[in-house]
């Protein structure tokens, strides 16, 4: 097992320990003698950082420099604190924070104390927050006061209220009711030791079924995860990452992204705002390198250079993943952005794959990319769970040294989502060259993948069948130009409720109040009398497609 060098007692994570399903032993063993795992913790990685390369920046903003001294300084700082509040090692607290550099503070005083962050987006709301704190039994909450007109505050408010659990809420800004992250109390006894192959922090599932899943990650897998990706980005010390996704999305958090980036000594800049002017702004004024972006971005930002006039020319690699990146974009970045392109094809649940950055440009422009490890273990199967030919298409399963062998506290659903020998089941169609490389070709998942972000179709039927004037309802994905997919809600109304209709600001105006995450809203909306049925009777999703 391993151990950080840190003294003082080890942390053992035991209360968040069941229901999570550990890599079996002889995988491990396997992992640590390749040196993949390498035992050392994620707060390992930034101490590291900061004694090679202390006085080199590691967050840079408008505000200025922060080096790695005083990101390692502040870290201690915040995990001494956060102990000194109460919270313990082994706790979970929600993280609701926008891109600003206490995200990282904040990240790292929570990994040092052995706090385990559940990593909740800015866009999640009471139903997810709510859903996400009970699951994982979260005693606190670090959260903003407001982005925009949406005051995270009184979402804490409201969770709190339904959740007597949740004890500790702290606030970047204006704290309100509650205590502001700033005057965290920040003396405080020596930090924990922390064991590698405990639970570092816990990543959202993009979700198949009802409700978000949790996928717990441990230092040595979510380490390896940022390591090995820094490597094949090239990331060295002058290097400069911009997160122009959200932070707490696995892409930006760790494929290299932020970790990846304090992993090898880079700089990491922070935009809350992704649209072109502003990220085109931080490209130029840090002088970034490398960011990552979601195709609906990437194609906005290739259109963008036409009337913006950064300087853009520090950039030297754009990753784009989450949703599939057309040809035709595909071979614009270069063109526009001056910069390599690099296919990312990812999941929170673990595997990631690259395309290479001396990968021939048709494999970069057509693939996905090949797997982040040699260790990764890929099967392609048919609906029987046999393996296809090579080069067909079927679904992908996996299972490696940074995928997870079951969600969090869901026992239920591992049983479907995994196989007995450990494979993942993706949902995702793919078909894999003969180079390794992988090219998705669709999914067998109920989800929506609306511009990279995941809806669960069943998550958004369950709040629709809960109005009372839907009799039936299904949620399917219709291609769109700019998003890659658009939510389409059908429904079938009760007789009664016919004669006022529903109009869609009418749904979405229910969905708010039940506290449902905007992206997940429907874009459209459609009555029916009758939805098409399968033989089994489940909603015939594919012929309703097609009426659509
Ligand atoms: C990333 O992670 P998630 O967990 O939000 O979503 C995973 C799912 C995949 O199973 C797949 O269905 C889809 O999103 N997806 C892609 C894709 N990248 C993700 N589908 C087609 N082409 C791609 N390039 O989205 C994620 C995690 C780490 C790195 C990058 C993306």
């Amino acid at each position: 097992m391993g151990r950080d060098t840190e003294a003082g007692p080890v942390t053992s994570n035991s209360p968040a320990r069941d229901g999570f399903t550990p890599i079996p032993t002889e995988f491990a063993g396997r992992y640590r003698t390749a040196g993949y795992w390498t035992g050392r913790s994620l707060g390992g990685l930034l101490r590291s950082a900061a004694r090679r390369w202390p006085d080199r920046p590691a967050l840079v903003d408008a505000a200025g420099k922060r080096s790695y001294r005083e990101l390692d300084a502040d870290a201690d700082r915040m995990a001494r604190g956060i102990l000194a509040a109460g919270i313990e090692s082994g706790d979970r607290v929600i993280v609701q924070l926008p891109n600003v550099p206490e995200f990282a503070v904040v990240l790292f005083g929570l990994l040092r104390a052995g706090v385990i962050p559940v990593l909740t987006l800015p866009a999640h709301r009471r139903a997810e927050i709510e859903h996400l704190a009970e699951l994982s039994g979260a005693v606190g909450c670090f959260t903003v006061d407001k982005i925009g007109e949406f005051d995270y505050r009184e979402l804490a408010a409201e969770v709190c209220g339904r959740l007597p659990g949740l004890r500790h809420v702290f606030v970047l800004g204006d704290p309100g009711p509650f205590t502001a992250l700033d005057s965290i109390p920040c003396e405080g006894d020596s930090l924990p030791e922390i064991a590698a192959d405990q639970i570092a922090l816990m990543l959202v599932s993009g979700g198949t079924t009802g409700l978000p899943k949790l996928i717990a990650r441990t230092h040595d897998d979510y380490g390896y995860n940022a390591r090995a990706s820094a490597e094949i980005c090239g990331l060295g010390p002058d290097d400069v990452y911009l997160a122009a996704l959200p932070a707490a999305h696995n892409f930006p958090l760790s494929c290299p992204g932020i970790l990846g980036t304090i992993a090898t000594g880079g700089a990491i800049a922070l935009v809350t705002d992704p649209s072109p002017e502003c990220a085109f702004a931080a490209i130029e004024r840090h002088r970034v390198t490398v960011t990552s972006v979601v195709p609906p971005l990437a194609q906005l930002w290739c259109a963008a250079t036409e009337w913006e006039e950064a300087d853009l020319s520090s950039l030297r690699l754009l990753q784009v993943g989450g949703a599939r990146l057309d040809e035709t974009n595909a071979r614009t970045v270069r063109p526009a952005l001056g910069a390599t392109l690099q296919q990312v094809f990812g999941m929170a649940e673990g595997l990631v794959n690259y395309t290479r950055l001396d990968d021939p440009e048709d494999i970069v422009c057509t693939t996905q990319g090949r797997p982040l490890s040699p260790a990764d273990e890929i099967r392609v199967v048919d609906t029987d769970g046999r393996d296809v030919a090579p080069g067909d298409e079927g679904e992908l399963l996996t299972r490696g040294p940074y995928t997870l062998r079951g969600y969090y506290r869901a026992p239920e659903h591992n049983s479907r989502s995994f196989t007995a020998d450990g494979y993942y089941r993706s949902g995702d169609l793919v078909r894999r060259l003969s180079s390794g490389h992988l090219i998705v070709s669709g999914r067998i998942k109920d989800v929506i993948n609306r511009g990279g972000e995941n809806v669960s179709c069943d998550e958004l039927e369950e709040h629709l069948l809960a109005h009372p004037a839907v009799r039936h309802a299904a949620a399917v994905g219709l291609p769109d130009p700019g998003l890659g997919e658009k939510v389409c809600a059908v429904l079938v109304l009760d007789r009664k409720a016919l004669a006022a209709a529903l109009t869609l600001a009418e749904v979405r105006q229910f969905l708010t109040i039940r506290g449902l995450a905007p992206y997940k809203h429907p874009d459209l909306l459609r009555t029916a009398d009758t939805l098409p049925l399968t033989a089994v009777g489940k909603i015939d999703k594919k012929a309703l497609r097609a009426t659509l």
